[in-house]
């Protein structure tokens, strides 16, 4: 009917430190949901597979050196070269599952000690989030959890400063989850948080444009 034909899909988020088990529950979150038969897409920032992104790769595997500001630019642009594509997947019903997105962007860099307006400006006007999950972990424990697999900023005395970063880029559309409780409970969370979204987006919730 022409109501479903109007429903949107929900823009729901997923940030927290390295090793906060974010990529993981992305995709139980995308198999979920799927398996409830939503349309729906999993999705990462940086998108690695893109010109902007094979950059992006290259400098977060310490093969090229960047400025701090360039390679900020680099991940904006990253995003925006899949905006119009977010937007379409949207507004033709489909929930989109971001594994990172600009708050990775803003905190990475202010972490680097650069101005946050000016971190966040190139962000202005991208799609904001239905829904940002924030799975909240002390560093240390992140730390402990190993695996930090050598990239650039997979560093403890970075991680601290970032998250330090991202919690001062809570806003209404946020949930902080503790992310050191065993998995599936984490999950079970997860869950219930974006089938309320999905549901309030499907009610014809409209979308908006960052930063809010
Ligand atoms: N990162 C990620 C940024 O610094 N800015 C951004 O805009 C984004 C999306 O890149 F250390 C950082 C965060 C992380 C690294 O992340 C790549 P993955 O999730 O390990 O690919």
């Amino acid at each position: 009917d022409s109501k479903s034909k109007e429903s949107r899909g929900a823009l729901i988020v997923l940030e927290g430190l390295d090793r906060c088990g974010k990529t993981s529950q992305s995709s139980r979150l995308f198999s979920s949901l799927e398996g409830f038969g939503y349309s729906v897409d999993l999705w990462r920032f940086p998108d690695r597979n893109t010109g902007v992104g094979q950059m992006i790769s290259s400098y977060l595997l310490n093969q090229t050196q960047l400025d701090d500001r360039t390679i900020h630019l680099l991940f904006s642009a990253n995003r925006w070269e899949k905006r119009s594509m977010m937007e379409s997947k949207l507004r033709s019903g489909t929930t989109l599952i971001v594994d990172r997105y600009s708050y990775s962007g803003v905190a990475f860099s202010a972490a680097k000690g650069l101005d946050i307006e000016w971190c966040k400006a190139p962000e202005k006007g991208l799609l904001a989030p239905d829904l940002v999950l924030y799975l909240d972990i002390q560093p240390e424990e992140a730390a402990e959890r190993g695996g930090y697999g050598g990239e650039r900023y997979e560093q403890l005395e970075f991680q601290k400063k970032v998250s330090q970063q991202y919690l001062m880029m809570r806003d209404h559309s946020w949930k902080i989850i503790d992310a050191s409780l065993p998995m599936e409970d984490v999950e079970k969370q997860l869950s219930a948080l974006v089938l309320d979204s999905v549901d309030l987006c499907r009610k014809g919730k409209p979308l908006s444009q960052l930063w809010p």
